[in-house]
């Protein structure tokens, strides 16, 4: 057996003088002279393997000593409670196998004491992944999703998936990334937004997606990617107050499943998580808009779209007055809202939408949609688009569409809030921007 035991499953008490099987990286070697530890890092954590140069044999000592850091090696050994050892064990070898030796130098340092570049660490992931640190996001990650999964089930959703490869836009802000499709054209879908509609029309009444979505955007920042992976939902007979709830128990609902499930990993990453409390502050548009102009920092007028500016200003305000990171805009001016959303029947300039956002940047966003075929039409007329293009949506909305509302919500932005990491691309494994293809 190459592997009895992950480092974090041995008791040091309970298993004192008991044989193991550790298996992992080579993370570090210290020769003191008369003692040598070769520290095994796996998965879950780290081990000290311990050798006594006067208590076994020299060759033994002497190629454990020339160990290469990052090779990939199996101990068997007997577990020796050590309280200054990482875990209170460390493990007294009788057998070292190098299962595979690292070439040297390394492409960065897996033990954090050098620092490396953001695009270091992305050339080279499966080492960047090696460090606890790195690591610790992902399993993380898995977490969130897992909750994710777990509040959609418990409130009665089911899991879809839908096509990423479509013939036509459905968020008209971004630009598509256009593919050849046989002898078509075709393109990467920017959002499962037709088609969650279209599973309402089919009776599913509840659905959500976790999946990519691929927006051609052509500007580089810290919080957008080239492909993101979008928590999507859609459903019938609610209106957007009923589905804002569902977001905000699914946020806080990942929230407290991270704390309860990744304390080790929040340790690694120096954060102490407070699960936001729900329901969260709700702001009108129109309100926004007043708040943002009384700090006079820029001049918003009713209809414009709010900045990266004014979504600071705004951020720290409600901060400031509620102690809350999370908050909703309802309301939004109809015209600046996507073609599916629903005005609001006695003033139709403003819609049933909302964004949340967080103290930095905006977290999702949803409406309740236009059930009503003609009105539908006339909206994507309206906004300059092809309704022939839209003919296989606009269909399911002549044979009984009920009303729904949806959301979207960025998996990345959740996780990047949540962590309080500045770049996006530290929650991808394999981020996709205007310069990064591959790896
Ligand atoms: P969405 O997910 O809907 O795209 P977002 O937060 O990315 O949400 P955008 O509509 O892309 O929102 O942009 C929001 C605001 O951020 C816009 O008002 C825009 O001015 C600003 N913004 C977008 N891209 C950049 C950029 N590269 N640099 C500075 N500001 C930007
Ligand atoms: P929207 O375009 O606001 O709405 O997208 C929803 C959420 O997805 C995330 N997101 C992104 N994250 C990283 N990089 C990007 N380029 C990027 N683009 C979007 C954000 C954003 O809030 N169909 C609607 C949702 C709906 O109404 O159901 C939509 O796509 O967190």
């Amino acid at each position: 057996k190459l592997r009895t035991h992950h480092t974090r499953d041995i008791e040091p008490e309970e298993m004192a003088d008991k044989s193991v099987t550790l298996a992992g990286w080579v993370h570090e070697v210290r020769d003191l002279g008369g003692i040598c530890f070769v520290v095994l890092r796996d998965r879950e954590g780290m081990a000290q393997v311990t050798l006594v140069k006067k208590k076994v044999d020299s060759d033994f000592f002497n190629k454990a000593k020339k160990l290469m850091r990052e090779s990939v090696i199996s101990v068997t050994g007997t577990v020796k409670p050590e309280e200054k050892a990482p875990n209170g064990y460390e493990v007294l070898p009788d057998d070292i196998t190098v299962l595979n030796e690292s070439c040297t130098p390394l492409p960065l340092d897996t033990t954090g004491k050098v620092e490396a570049e953001m695009d270091t660490c992305l050339d080279s992931r499966y080492v960047d992944l090696r460090k606890p640190r790195t690591s610790a996001i992902f399993k993380i990650r898995h977490e969130v999703l897992k909750a994710v999964r777990d509040n959609f089930t418990r409130e009665g959703f089911i899991e879809t998936t839908t096509p990423k490869v479509v013939a036509t836009a459905t968020e008209g802000g971004t630009s598509l990334f256009p593919i050849t499709y046989f002898d078509r054209e075709a393109f990467l879908n920017q959002s499962p937004q037709l088609f969650k509609q279209i599973l309402m029309s089919g009776g599913l009444e509840k659905v959500f997606e976790i999946g990519p979505i691929f927006r051609a955007e052509e500007h580089d920042t810290r919080r957008h990617l080239n492909e993101a992976t979008s928590i999507d939902m859609e459903s019938s007979f609610s209106d957007h107050f009923d589905i804002m709830e569902t977001l905000e128990n699914t946020i806080a609902h990942a929230y407290s499943q991270v704390k309860e499930n990744a304390s080790q990993q929040l340790e690694y990453l120096g954060i102490d998580l407070e699960v936001p409390e729900t329901p969260f502050k709700r702001l009108t548009y129109s309100e926004a808009i007043d708040i943002i102009n009384q700090y006079g920092k820029e001049e918003l007028e009713w209809g414009d779209d709010l900045s990266t500016l004014s979504e600071h200003t705004l951020g720290e305000h409600v901060y400031n007055e509620t102690g809350a990171h999370h908050y909703f805009i309802i309301d939004w001016p109809t015209e600046i809202k996507p073609f599916y959303a629903m005005p609001y029947e006695d003033n139709p300039e403003i819609s049933k939408t909302f964004d949340m956002m967080h103290t930095r940047l905006e977290l999702s966003s949803g409406a309740q949609r236009i059930h009503y075929y003609d009105m539908l039409k006339n909206r994507i007329e309206n906004q300059g688009l092809d309704p022939d293009s839209f003919d296989f949506y606009l269909d399911a909305f002549r044979y009984g569409m009920p009303p729904h509302a949806g959301w979207g919500l960025g998996c990345e932005r959740l996780l990047m809030t949540m962590l309080g990491l500045e770049n996006i691309r530290e929650v991808v494994l394999f981020p996709r921007d205007r310069r990064r293809l591959s790896p």
